[in-house]
């Protein structure tokens, strides 16, 4: 297996959302053995500690919970990202889902250097494509996919030096999608497989059709993990559970198929609440899912190929 010089990032971003928690995530992943299970697969690993915001001066917004302190994450970690990309590969240690405002469009930056396209992959129950405007929450963790593509409404945010378009971006496990999302979504061509789809016809269709399209373009693919993708009865460590998630299974697949495709340029492990968890059992299994990313394969397959 390719060694990989892996480097981890602690974003403890919680002001995504009101419940708090998720600024314990960095290192509930750094006690639950991420580190040495990458080593153990024979990659390097470089943990570069937790980030801290940068502090704008910017005046809260009546309905935006937070703004100034996740705009502030943004540019924190749109500098970390770049930064990282060069050096390896990025897994950002999260956090609620607001760090990707930051890491994805930090990555967006990174690939148009390069000169290649990025994807991204969204695990995801949610489509997280609210806008400031559209938001009823007012919860910025709901809002990354929009930033990221140049939807408009985010003028208290960096100006984005790389929008992803929406045909390189792909959602997997939906299944809380907001009236709104929805409208949008239907603008676009995101491609978006909900759970109805999976469970009618599998989760591999429609990775390996998005997988294909980024080797077809040399694209580099983002990853971005929220635990709420998984069903709560294996990940119950987080503030957004929705029923009906991905299965054990299913997410080591998606892992391992992810990992055979070549095309990974880095990875978000976002809104972990150890409050919530049960002894690390989340915590432990977003760990396992990124061990088969990286190479680890839990069911050995016979010599000879069933495919
Ligand atoms: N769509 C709802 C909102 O915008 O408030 C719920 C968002 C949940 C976001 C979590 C990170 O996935
Ligand atoms: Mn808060
Ligand atoms: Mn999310
Ligand atoms: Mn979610």
């Amino acid at each position: 297996m390719e060694q990989t010089h892996c480097i981890l990032i602690g974003a403890p971003v919680d002001s995504g959302k009101r419940r708090d928690g998720c600024l314990m995530g960095p290192d509930a992943y750094r006690v639950a053995g991420l580190g040495e299970q990458l080593t153990a697969l024979g990659h390097s690993v470089e943990d570069r500690g937790n980030l801290i915001p940068d502090t704008p001066a910017l005046p809260d917004d009546p309905h935006l919970h937070d703004l100034p302190t996740t705009v502030g994450w943004t540019r924190s970690l749109i500098r970390a990202a770049k930064e990282a990309a060069s050096d390896g590969l990025p897994i950002f240690l999260g956090g609620d889902h607001a760090l990707s405002l930051g890491s994805v469009a930090g990555m967006a930056e990174h690939a148009a250097a390069q000169g290649r396209p990025l994807f991204v992959l969204w695990l995801d129950a949610h489509s997280d494509f609210n806008t400031p405007q559209t938001t009823e929450s007012g919860h910025l963790h709901g809002t990354p996919v929009a930033y990221v593509t140049g939807q408009p409404g985010f003028d208290a945010f960096p100006p984005l030096a790389a929008p992803v378009p929406t045909d390189r971006i792909a959602m997997i496990g939906l299944r809380s999608v907001d009236p709104a999302e929805r409208a949008m979504l239907a603008e676009t061509d995101i491609a978006l497989t909900d759970m109805r789809a999976i469970d009618e016809h599998g989760i591999a269709g429609p990775l390996a059709a998005f997988l294909d399209k980024v080797q077809a373009a040399n694209g580099l693919l983002h990853v971005s993990l929220d635990v709420d993708f998984l069903d709560p009865g294996i990940a119950p460590a987080v503030g957004t559970t929705v029923p009906g998630g991905a299965t054990y299974r299913e997410a080591h697949l998606v892992m391992e198929m992810l990992h055979d495709s070549g095309c990974l340029a880095g990875l978000d492990l976002v809104e972990l609440n150890p409050f919530l968890d049960d002894r690390g059992r989340t915590a432990s299994l977003m760990v396992d899912l990124t061990a088969s990313l990286m190479g680890r394969r839990i069911f050995d397959r016979p010599t000879r190929s069933f495919a």
